[in-house]
């Protein structure tokens, strides 16, 4: 079964309290405070795994907290920072709050995230309290409470190839036996009513993801039938399999048939007129068909002479390879899904994302004065260096410059001595100089 949508719980660690304490030192009777602060909650962040396909995951884990920070330590010390909580999401998958329905993001691509929940930030020891007045204070904070909500997911169908057709024509028989899906096969028009996917894995390391959408018929594009609805799936696809009947089952002729489909997906959106496209001529096993397909392909020249078709039978396998092989082929050379330029989150900050194809993918967001980078690639740089040493920080700083994030804060306000932090790690935004 296909799962497209998905209801989660969703918190963010709480802060670590800050703790109240005095330094004990040897011949230090009287030491100063030295409660440190506690570390930040952990946040739960959605990304996008490029491996995921399907929700399917949801179904069995539905809360989602992170951990909460470490509580301050004596000496002045901060606690440690709670780990953030990823999750992994299919690619295309649309996150909405599900008490304001307000759509936070529509993540199509690998590595794009997203903060469902933040965490809380640590509370502050006594150190911080103290002043010429009360240079001893009792008084340190909780943290703060990380945020809390519950969050649908909603994943489009994202496929490579869609199958359209006219019902009946064979569209569900094929995604049948080249995937893994059971998607319902009859004799009788629109067996299909809900899009179907499955996995067609061609050869080793390629594989693609197939729709099989419900039948199309005339009027489609305004609404007859079940199509139309669906003819959106069909916007999404790379490539379009035509599965066409070449047994003319029901005194139905195949060349008609292919005019009226492609009228459809024209009428609906004239971009799908230049779409990639192969015809798929189904039941080649049917006594007829062999004399239908030569008329077809003589018809099909006088329109569209570069138009592949490529004779099947769902039924022997006849022609499957080739089709797939062919198909996985086509997808080779068409780019993937174009890519969302700008998100909102919650709280209606416009989240920073690159067009571009590069490797510039990283969202800034403001909390408060500070600055927070959030990057896959960046953090997992951050991960392998050891930071402590001063090499290790130039050749993070040339990297942030490089991706284009001191541009990026500059132009959003970061001044000399912004807060920036990325991952664990909190840095100074220094102005003219080559890192933070
Ligand atoms: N002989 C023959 N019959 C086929 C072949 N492929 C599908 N069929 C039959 O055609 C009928 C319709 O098949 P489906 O796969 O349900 O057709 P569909 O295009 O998904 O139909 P809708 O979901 O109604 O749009 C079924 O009875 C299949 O067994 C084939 O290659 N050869
Ligand atoms: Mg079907």
């Amino acid at each position: 079964m296909f799962i497209d949508k998905a209801k989660v719980y969703v918190k963010g660690g709480d802060g670590g309290d800050g703790i109240v304490a005095f330094r004990r030192e040897k011949y230090v009777p009287e030491g100063g405070p030295a409660g440190g602060d506690g570390g930040k909650g952990g946040d739960v962040i959605f990304r996008v795994d490029e491996g995921l396909r399907t929700l399917m995951d949801f179904r069995y884990q539905r809360h989602f907290k992170a951990e909460r920070g470490v509580k301050g330590r004596n000496k002045s010390q901060h606690g440690a920072n709670a780990d953030n909580m990823i999750v992994r999401i299919p690619p295309g998958t649309v996150i909405i709050d599900d008490d304001t329905q307000e759509v936070l993001a529509d993540l199509t691509r690998h590595g794009q995230q997203i903060v469902v929940a933040r965490g809380g930030r640590g509370g502050r020891g006594n150190v911080r309290f103290a002043t010429p007045s009360n240079p001893a204070p009792e008084l340190a904070e909780h943290g703060e409470e990380g945020q809390e909500r519950w969050i649908v997911l909603e994943l489009k169908v994202m496929a490579d190839v869609g199958l359209v057709g006219f019902p009946s024509v064979g569209k569900s028989t094929l995604l049948s036996v080249v995937s893994a899906a059971q998607p319902k096969i009859g004799a009788y028009h629109f067996t299909t009513i809900t899009p179907n996917l499955g996995v067609v894995d061609v050869s080793e390391g390629r594989s693609f993801v197939m729709a099989d959408l419900p039948g199309l018929i005339e009027g489609a594009h305004e609404g007859v039938g079940l199509g139309h609805e669906f003819l959106r799936h069909v916007e999404r696809t790379r490539v379009i399999i035509h599965v066409v009947d070449m047994a003319g089952s029901e005194g139905r002729d195949p060349f008609d048939d292919w005019l009226k489909i492609n009228e459809e997906l024209k009428l609906y959106n004239a971009e799908l007129e230049n779409r990639p496209q192969i015809v798929a001529a189904n039941k080649m096993d049917m006594p007829e068909a062999a004399e239908h397909l030569e008329k077809f392909r003589k018809q099909v020249k006088e329109v569209r002479p570069d138009l592949e078709i490529m004779p099947i039978s769902s039924l022997t396998r006849q022609g499957i390879q080739e089709l797939l092989y062919r198909t996985a082929d086509l997808l080779d050379q068409i780019p993937e899904a174009p890519v969302i330029d700008e998100v909102t989150d919650l709280n209606e900050r416009k989240i920073y994302k690159l067009a571009k194809e590069e490797e510039q993918d990283f969202v800034i967001r403001r909390e408060n004065e500070d600055f927070v980078v959030e990057s896959v690639k960046i953090e997992k740089m951050m991960k392998r260096m050891q930071l402590n040493s001063h090499d290790a920080i130039l050749k993070l700083a040339r990297t942030l410059r490089h991706m284009g994030v001191d541009d990026e804060l500059r132009k959003r306000g970061a001044k000399d001595g912004t807060i920036v932090r990325i991952g664990d790690f909190e840095f100074e935004f220094v102005e003219g100089s080559s890192y933070y």
